[in-house]
């Protein structure tokens, strides 16, 4: 299916499915606080060409009720806005009429939880709603207008590099035109899946590039559909190779959301989980993601042993200098929150064979199982892959192997020199724990029991 396509299916789906959408001065409650425009399509209609782009601003001191925010509110008694703080901008990307982004509020709330800063939520939904295509042409007009404010900012005393912009989707690409109209000295730009289509063969000056801030990452998510498969930051992301995310429905007749954007949004999910800080998701430097599952990458050297990982460490917890620029890092997820895996890196040594085989084998901690199929071949004796396990390396209590090839490969029994598995990123001193010297017959599981220890002692 082509990226048109699911645009189209997707206009379709937000712009009918508003269940929750309240008539104005419905909810008496919310009088007080401000909220982001939820328009219908008369209304759109009025305001077409005109963006009317308007803030809101949340702190610790409000995180449930946003108040209004632009330039005459900075310096007001009444505005909980702190020029001494740092500031996070959220920017949204493509937005259907009549649907308020839910998200906004949580990933608001989970930035405050994790820093004392304030968090303006730019809300430009007159441009980011209806055609795609006359969306792209509205967004450097948006980021002209959040640098007017920016500006107004800086004379209040707020300094360029305490700005992180977090744009999601073409937000991400606003957020990169705003840190071009400051060449590059606002603090931080995260691209959650930065947009794909009518970006990826764009100029630099056009779309989010590690030029935009001092340092500038992407997580990918949906790289084959609606977002960018190119790296755009100092450090980009790939989650589980950036293309399609554990737990989103392949088949289109199974639900409209799982099929069409289920992908692209889990960059945010993650991004979010990131900062609620449960687990840490960590990224492996690698050429390729097929270099990466093969275990080609196993450590982090090029960072000094350091990995980048996802949240609001300085660079990303990248401590070389200079930083580097569009180095894409790796890794695996789960399919739901928090979604951090363990890279469990298995390795099996076989004896050369007469016929081809199939190999599945599992690793089990509790009742958590992580399982593969190895098809081997006549001419290849050593086999590697990286899996994604809920549990560390040394809470794996025991492996399984199974010749499940035999019917069809008619392949005997197979003598397995030795299977191993190890952690990445993998410290230089840690070995592998290994078994050796297997024969698996035919439809005779194999198993063996690992007797381990968790931290040092
Ligand atoms: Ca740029």
């Amino acid at each position: 299916m082509l990226w048109e396509d699911k645009a189209i299916l997707l206009s379709i789906l937000l712009v009918y499915s508003s269940p929750q959408t309240l008539a104005a001065g419905e909810k008496l409650d919310d009088v007080q606080c401000a909220e982001i425009n939820n328009t219908r399509w008369h209304e759109y209609r009025q305001n077409m060409g005109k963006l009317e782009v308007q803030y809101l601003l949340l702190t610790r001191k409000n995180p449930d009720c946003a108040q209004r925010f632009d330039q005459d509110y900075v310096g007001n008694t009444t505005s909980y806005f702190n020029t001494s703080r740092p500031t996070k901008v959220i920017v949204h990307g493509y937005r259907a009429l009549g649907r308020k982004p839910s998200w906004v509020t949580d990933l608001a709330q989970a930035l405050l939880r994790a820093q004392d800063a304030n968090v303006v939520v730019v809300d430009w939904i007159y441009g980011a709603s209806f055609a795609y295509n006359l969306v792209v042409q509205n967004y450097k007009e948006v980021a002209l207008q959040i640098s007017v404010l920016i500006n107004q900012l800086q004379k209040h005393g707020c300094k360029l590099e305490s700005f992180h912009f977090i744009g999601i989707s073409l937000g991400a690409h606003v957020a990169g035109f705003v840190g071009t109209l400051f060449e590059g000295r606002i603090g931080r730009i995260t691209g959650l899946d930065p947009a794909g289509p009518m970006f990826k063969d764009a100029d630099v000056f056009d779309r989010l590039d590690p030029t935009d801030a001092l340092f500038v990452e992407a997580i990918h998510t949906d790289s084959d559909y609606f977002g960018i498969s190119i790296p755009v930051g100092h450090v980009d992301f790939f989650l589980n190779g950036g293309m399609d995310q554990a737990g989103c429905v392949r088949s289109r007749f199974a639900s409209m959301y799982g099929y069409v954007i289920c992908d692209h949004m889990r960059a945010l999910h993650v991004y979010m989980s990131a900062l609620n800080g449960t687990c840490p998701l960590m990224g492996i430097p690698c050429s390729s993601y097929e270099d990466f599952l093969q275990g080609s990458c196993l450590d982090c050297g090029v960072f000094k042993g350091r990995c980048p990982v996802i949240g609001l460490k300085e660079n990303s917890g990248i401590a070389t200098s200079p930083i580097p620029e569009k180095q894409k890092v790796f890794l695996l997820t789960t399919s739901s929150s928090p979604f951090c895996a363990h890279h469990i890196l298995l390795r099996l040594e076989v004896s050369p064979l007469d016929k081809r085989a199939e190999v599945e084998v599992t690793l089990l901690t509790g009742n958590e199982e992580t399982e593969h199929r190895f098809r081997l071949q006549t001419d290849v004796t050593v086999y590697q892959k990286v899996l994604a396990h809920p549990a560390a390396l040394c809470e794996i209590s025991s492996i399984r192997l199974k010749n499940t090839g035999a019917r069809l490969y008619r392949q005997g029994d197979i003598h397995i020199k030795s299977v191993c598995v190890s952690e990445l990123p993998q410290p230089r001193h840690e070995e592998p724990l290994c078994v050796n010297h297997i024969d698996i017959r035919r439809g005779v599981p194999w198993s063996h029991d690992f007797v381990q220890v968790c931290g040092t002692l």
